[in-house]
C-alpha cells in the first residue's frame, strides 16, 4: 500500500535551499503530482467553440488584419484549462480557424509541425503542397505533412474558412518548432494528382508495389467520398456498432500522419453513442447536423460547424439531435502518437 510521501516542509530549509541553489530538487514531494496513481492529472476542460461566435470575429479579422500583416489569418481555439496563451485545444492538438478572402494568397512556407486543413465554408480555396494544387471544398481534408512546402490561395468570390489542426503544442514543447519561408511554388503536378493516383481504396498504382514508398501518397480526402462511404457503411452496420471511418495512408493502410489521427463519424437519426473511453485526447468538428456531446459529465449542445474538445481518458457520449437526419462529425485525436509511444489504451 502507498503511504503519504514526505513534503518540502519536512526538510531542513538550509538543505532545500542548498539543493535549489545547485539546480537540484528532491523528487519525492512532487512524485505523486507528476506520476499520479490510477489516472493522469488533466487540466484540459471539455470546451465548445460555437461557429456562430467565431465566424463574425474571423470576418472582422479580415478587415483588421491584411494578409500581408498576418501571413495566416487565424483565430485559435484555446482550451481555458490549459491557459489561453498556450494555444492548445488539448495538450497535443492545436486548432485554428483560418480565413482567406478572394484573391488573397498566404505565402509559401514549410515547418516542423504537421498540419491538416478541414474546409468549413466557401468555394475556390486551394492549397499547393510540394507543387500539387489541391482544391478545397467543404468537408475536404488536406494534409500538409511536416517539412513539406505549402501555400494557400483563393480563386472564388466569397470568404473561405477552414479549420487547421496541427501538432504544434507537441513540437513546440520539444523546442523543435520552426518554419522556413519559401518562394512562391510553381504548380508542377496536375490538379488533384494524388487523389487521381489513389482514387479508390484497394486500388493503387502498380508501380507503388515496388517503388520506395512515399510517406504521404495521398494529400486530399474529398468529403464527398467520405460522406458516401459513411452513408453506405450505415446500411451494413448493426445498430450497436458505430459508423466510423479512419483516414489512412492508402499504401500502408495505417494512419496518414505520425502524431495526429483523423476520422469521421456518422450519427444515425436518433442515435445515442457512447464512445470507447481511451487514453487519447480529441477534438470534434461538426460537419452536418445538431446534437449533444457529453464529455466527462458536461453537456454541450452542438450545431453545424461547431468544434469541441475532450481531454485524455474522457467519457464521451454523442447524441444526434434529430430523429430524421444523420449528423456527421470529423475527429482529430492524438492516438497515433499514443500508439507509437506504446501507451495507447482503451478502457471498459
Ligand atoms: O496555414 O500554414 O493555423 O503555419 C498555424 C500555422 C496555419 C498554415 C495555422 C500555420 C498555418
Amino acid at each position: 500500500m502507498s503511504s503519504a510521501l514526505g513534503t518540502v516542509a519536512d526538510l531542513p530549509a538550509d538543505y532545500y535551499d542548498g539543493l535549489v541553489s545547485r539546480n537540484l530538487l528532491p523528487l519525492w514531494p512532487s512524485l505523486r503530482s507528476v506520476l499520479p496513481y490510477g489516472n493522469p492529472a488533466r487540466k484540459t476542460r471539455p470546451t465548445l467553440w460555437r461557429y456562430a461566435d467565431v465566424r463574425p470575429n474571423l470576418l472582422r479579422a479580415g478587415e483588421l488584419a491584411p494578409i500581408e500583416k498576418a501571413e495566416r489569418r487565424v483565430l485559435v481555439l484555446c482550451n481555458p484549462g490549459l491557459g489561453l496563451e498556450n494555444m492548445q485545444a488539448t495538450p497535443s492538438i492545436y486548432i485554428g480557424l483560418q480565413l482567406i478572402l478572394p484573391g488573397e494568397t498566404a505565402p509559401n512556407h514549410r515547418h516542423t509541425p504537421m498540419a491538416v486543413r478541414f474546409v468549413i465554408e466557401g468555394q475556390g480555396g486551394y492549397t499547393v503542397v510540394q507543387g500539387e494544387k489541391l482544391p478545397m471544398e467543404k468537408g475536404d481534408l488536406i494534409l500538409t505533412p511536416p517539412r513539406l512546402w505549402h501555400q494557400h490561395g483563393h480563386e472564388g468570390t466569397e470568404p473561405v474558412i477552414w479549420l487547421d489542426a496541427l501538432d504544434l503544442p507537441l513540437i513546440y514543447g520539444l523546442e523543435a518548432s520552426y518554419a522556413i519561408e519559401g518562394k512562391v511554388q510553381t504548380v508542377t503536378d496536375p490538379r488533384n494528382a494524388s487523389t487521381t493516383r489513389f482514387r479508390q481504396g484497394g486500388i493503387v498504382p502498380y508501380a507503388s508495389l515496388s517503388e520506395r514508398r512515399d510517406d504521404y501518397p495521398l494529400l486530399r480526402f474529398p468529403w464527398r467520398e467520405v460522406r458516401a462511404t459513411l452513408t453506405g457503411l450505415a446500411g451494413v452496420t448493426s445498430k450497436d456498432a458505430s459508423v466510423h471511418v479512419a483516414y489512412v495512408n492508402p499504401e500502408t493502410g495505417r494512419e496518414c500522419m505520425a502524431t495526429l489521427g483523423f476520422s469521421a463519424l456518422m450519427l444515425r437519426p436518433g442515435e445515442e453513442l457512447r464512445l470507447t473511453r481511451r487514453s487519447a485526447s480529441s477534438v470534434f468538428h461538426v460537419v452536418e447536423g445538431t446534437g449533444t456531446a457529453t464529455v466527462d459529465g458536461q453537456a454541450m449542445a452542438f450545431g453545424e460547424s461547431d468544434t469541441f474538445a475532450a481531454p485524455t481518458h474522457a467519457e464521451i457520449r454523442l447524441a444526434n439531435g434529430s430523429g430524421k437526419t444523420p449528423a456527421f462529425v470529423f475527429i482529430v485525436d492524438d492516438a497515433p502518437m499514443h500508439r507509437k509511444l506504446g501507451f495507447y489504451e482503451e478502457f471498459d
